[in-house]
C-alpha cells in the first residue's frame, strides 16, 4: 500500500499490513459513536449536520453511498468524494473527474480530519468517515455501523420509506453480514495482500467456497435474506461489483469470475440496475484506485483496459417473488 498511518497524531509511511506468516492483518476501526434519532447518544439525527467522506473506489465507503441513495438522504447528509488514488499521504481531495475538494473542513488530506477529531489519533486513516459539523468530530468510520445509522436512525428524515433492516429479519441480517464479512468482503483483501503462498491459498479457497454457497442460495431466492432487499445485499454488492475488474486479476481471486456464476452475476446486474445503486458506481475510480494505489502488488501502476462487462444487460431475477 502506498499509504501510511498515524501514530499519536503524526503521519508515517512505515506500515506493515501482514503478520509473520504472510497473512493480511485484520483492520480495526476507531471512531465508534452513534447518531441516534432521539439524540440520546449526543449525536442527534438532523438535516445538514453530518457529512460523509468517501472514495468511490472503496467497497466499504460504497456501502454508505448506496444506503444514502436508497433512503433518499442526499439533502440530509452531504458528501465529499476523495481523489481516486490513495497516495503517500493517504486519501486526498482534488478536482479530478468525479472527485471534489473538501467543502466542509477545507483540508487537502483526510488525515487532517482525523487529526482534528483526535490530535493524538493512532491508526489507519480510512474511508468512509461520518463527520459531525456541530461537535467538529468524527462520529464513526465503520461502514457497517454507518449504514445501520442511515437506515434506522435517520429513518424519520429519509425521503424514501424503504426499510432495509425490517424487524422480522434483524437477526438473520446481522448473521448474514457476519457470515459474508471474513470470507468474502475481507477475503478478497486477505488473498490480495497475502505475502505467503499458504496465506493466499487459504483465503482464496475460503472465498470461493462461500461464493459457491451463495450461488446455490440465490438460485432459490432473489436476495440474500429472502424476497426482500436488505442491508446485507448492499454489503455483498460492493464486493461483487468490483470482483471481475479488480479482485480477479489484481488480487488473484481467479478460480472463477462472477460472470461465471449465473445467479451471482444476475443478482449483481439486478442490484446495479436500480438507479440508487447505479448512481454510486464508478468503475474508473475503482480500477484506478486499486491498480494505481497498491504499488506493492502492481509496481508499474498499469490499469487494465478490460474486462468488458455489461451490467446493464438483461437479468433474470424477475423469476422470483419480490417484496420491495
Ligand atoms: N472497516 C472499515 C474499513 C474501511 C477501509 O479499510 N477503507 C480503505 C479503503 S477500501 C481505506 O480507507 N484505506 C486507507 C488506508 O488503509 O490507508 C469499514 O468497513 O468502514
Amino acid at each position: 500500500m502506498a499509504s501510511g498511518l498515524m501514530i499519536q497524531g503524526k503521519w508515517t509511511t512505515e506500515r506493515k499490513d501482514q503478520d509473520q506468516s504472510g497473512k493480511f492483518k485484520e483492520r480495526t476501526t476507531t471512531f465508534r459513536d452513534r447518531v441516534t434519532a432521539d439524540g440520546s447518544s449526543g449525536f442527534k439525527a438532523e438535516t445538514g449536520r453530518y457529512h460523509l467522506y468517501v472514495s468511490l473506489g472503496c467497497p466499504w465507503a460504497h456501502r454508505a453511498l448506496i444506503m444514502r441513495e436508497l433512503k433518499g438522504l442526499q439533502d440530509v447528509i452531504s458528501v465529499s468524494i476523495a481523489d481516486p488514488i490513495l497516495g503517500d499521504k493517504g486519501w486526498s481531495f482534488s478536482e479530478a473527474p468525479s472527485a471534489m475538494l473538501d467543502s466542509v473542513n477545507h483540508v487537502q488530506y483526510l488525515q487532517e480530519i482525523y487529526a482534528k477529531a483526535n490530535p493524538k489519533f493512532t491508526g489507519r486513516v480510512t474511508v468512509p468517515v461520518l463527520w459531525d459539523r456541530q461537535t467538529q468530530t468524527i462520529v464513526n468510520n465503520e461502514s457497517r455501523e454507518i449504514i445501520r445509522m442511515f437506515d434506522v436512525e435517520f429513518a424519520e428524515l429519509a425521503t424514501q420509506k424503504i426499510d432495509l433492516y425490517p424487524h422480522n429479519l434483524r437477526q438473520k441480517i446481522d448473521q448474514t453480514i457476519d457470515a459474508i464479512y471474513m470470507p468474502i468482503n475481507a477475503g478478497v483483501y486477505r488473498a490480495g495482500f497475502a505475502t505467503s503462498q499458504a496465506a493466499y491459498e487459504e483465503a482464496v479457497t475460503e472465498l470461493f467456497e462461500h461464493l459457491d454457497r451463495w450461488e446455490i442460495v440465490l438460485n432459490k431466492q432473489r436476495y440474500l435474506c429472502g424476497k426482500q432487499l436488505t442491508e446485507v445485499d448492499i454489503c455483498l454488492f460492493t464486493t461483487l461489483y468490483r470482483f471481475d475488474s479488480v479482485y480477479y486479476g489484481h488480487f488473484k481471486c481467479n478460480l472463477r469470475r462472477i460472470i461465471d456464476y449465473p445467479n451471482l452475476w444476475n443478482y449483481v446486474k439486478d442490484l446495479y440496475q436500480r438507479p440508487e445503486f447505479k448512481a454510486t458506481c464508478n468503475l474508473d475510480h475503482i480500477k484506478r484506485g486499486y491498480y494505481m494505489s497498491m504499488t506493492e502488488i502492481n509496481p508499474n501502476r498499469i490499469v487494465p483496459k478490460g474486462p468488458i462487462l455489461d451490467f446493464d444487460e438483461r437479468h433474470d431475477r424477475d423469476r422470483f417473488a419480490h417484496a420491495g
